[in-house]
């Protein structure tokens, strides 16, 4: 018998093999927010007028309610994404110093790789965050190895993070604005002499840290790291998201003819959270959701480029996150007393840093008029590991993800068309967790129940816990002693320590 999502899950692929076979690729735009949480964005229950534009996606697109990072922080997600391997299988994949070295081998199997060599045109715009050079760096002179060695045409990045040094941009293998006369010096070791810093200074502030962030002072906000000199080429908080958001408009308009694909990583909603004035009281949640406000601006943005230059239907826009959602990360901006009611992770528990679903569980969000069906949602377990796969499928290109060793080719399952995705994911928070279909398993652990400073809970508990996401999706009632078969089954998932 033939029942009926089976038929049309078998239609799908009819089409989808029609797809792969027949016309030319479309082109591809992934936005990726910084800390976003699941909870964050109208259309998985935020208030409607934080987010109209990422709304605008749900309602012209497919809404994943089971879409996953890899890791709970920022630098292993953004590894897994370009490379389509587990960060934890490689030392050296967590959260990164700003001056660290680039930790994407150049040669191998990326994602931008794999669609340039199918003929698009890349482009990377925003935060990296993955390292910079080889053996040395000299920020004065050629910053390489970096995003032009690892498959894109074209970058346009900042280092790090916002609350990193060194504070600039970096176009291709340069600096932007360096005054020779003024070099950069950066450094994680030590202070640099006659520079003041958050610690001793805290008079030279605008924004205050919480916890952490009281090294360099660029522009009255205080930082981790330290670094002196060019003061010219340093970056205004206020105006980034302007920023990257017109290279990346720039980019689209550029290589209209097509296809392409742009990596438009924007630094919201991370902090140091300082939004442009005009986005100021916009949320009523203070700087973090008028951050939130920013963000959703900046996809705004890319949607009307696509829009003003007739692309939209011929792309495949998708829009998500790095991380689950964290409220205090380091700076007094009042994101905790201004909540409200607001719930950042949404349903979920945890947020960035955690085991638990809110580390790994974002906002996914996919549109391709014509092909993916508008307003549509889907609960299918879909990963950013798989990312590489499944558009080296698109673009006709699959055999180019060979060696990207844990990415699966999801491709139905992104565009909608197989509502069950991934088997197994493992997740990422500190530890590993792993998820097979609506059950979810994590190991029994010394680590602490809570990231202090930032209050998140981080799904540490000295015994073993099974969730049956189905019953109880927030993750609130444990129930290993009820199912050790299960439990049994998930931890054999788990890869071996
Ligand atoms: C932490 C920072 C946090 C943030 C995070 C990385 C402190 C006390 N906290 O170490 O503010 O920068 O690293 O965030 O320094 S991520 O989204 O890039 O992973
Ligand atoms: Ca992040």
């Amino acid at each position: 018998m033939i029942r009926p999502i089976s038929l049309g899950f078998a239609l799908g692929l009819a089409v989808l093999a029609s797809a792969r076979a027949g016309a030319a690729p479309p082109n591809v735009v992934l936005i990726y927010a910084d800390d976003l949480g699941f909870g964050d964005v109208g259309c998985n229950g935020a208030r409607a007028a934080l987010t109209p534009n990422v709304d605008r996606l749900a309602k012209e697109g497919l809404n994943f309610s089971d879409a996953h990072t890899t890791s709970a922080t920022c630098t292993p997600s953004r590894y897994a994404l370009l490379t389509g391997e587990y960060p934890w299988r490689k030392r050296g994949t967590g959260v990164l110093p700003g001056d660290a070295r680039l930790i994407v081998t150049p040669g191998r199997t990326t994602l931008p790789g794999v669609l340039r060599a199918a003929g698009y045109r890349t482009g990377v715009v925003g935060k990296w965050h993955l390292g910079l050079g080889g053996e040395s760096l000299d920020w004065n002179g050629e910053i390489a190895p970096g995003p032009l060695e690892v498959g894109f045409d074209e970058s346009f990045i900042m280092a790090a993070t916002g609350d990193r040094v060194p504070c600039v941009y970096v176009r291709g293998r340069k600096v932007v604005g360096l005054d020779p006369a003024d070099p950069i010096e950066v450094r994680y070791d030590q202070p640099i002499k006659g520079e003041p810093t958050g610690r001793d200074n805290p008079e030279l502030l605008r924004v205050r840290p919480s916890h952490g962030h009281d090294m360099a002072i660029v522009d009255g906000i205080s930082r981790i790291g330290h670094m002196r000199g060019g003061k010219a080429a340093l970056w205004k908080d206020e105006t980034m998201a302007d920023t990257f958001t017109r290279e990346a408009v720039a980019f689209i308009e550029k290589n209209k003819a097509g296809p392409f694909f742009l990596y438009f990583a924007t630094h919201d909603v991370h902090v140091p959270r300082v939004p442009h004035p005009r986005f100021v009281g916009k949320s009523g949640m203070g700087p973090r959701g008028d951050a939130i406000v920013e963000f959703d601006w900046s996809a705004g943005e890319v949607l009307k480029a696509l829009d003003d230059n007739g692309l939209a239907g011929n792309t495949l826009v998708i829009l998500t996150s790095d991380n689950g959602p964290v409220v205090d990360d380091g700076y007094r901006d009042a994101a905790a007393e201004k909540l409200g009611d607001h719930r950042p992770a949404g349903p979920f528990r945890g947020g960035k840093y955690s085991k638990f679903e809110g580390g790994t569980r974002v906002p996914f969000l996919v549109r391709w008029p014509g092909r993916v069906k508008a307003g549509s949602s889907t609960k299918a377990l879909f990963s950013q590991v798989d990312l590489l796969a499944s558009l080296a499928a698109l673009a006709g290109a699959a055999e180019r993800a060979a060696n990207a060793p844990d990415s699966r080719d999801h491709l139905a399952a992104l565009l909608g068309e197989d509502p069950v995705g991934r088997e197994i994911l493992i997740e990422q928070g500190g530890g590993l967790a792993v998820r097979r279909g609506h059950w979810k398993f994590i190991p029994a652990s010394n680590g602490p129940r809570k990231n202090g400073p930032t209050n998140t809970e981080l799904g540490n508990d000295t015994t073993p816990q099974l969730y049956d996401l189905d019953l109880a999706p927030g993750e609130t009632r444990n129930v290993a002693r009820d199912h050790p078969d299960v439990l049994d089954r998930l931890r054999a998932d788990l890869p071996r320590p």
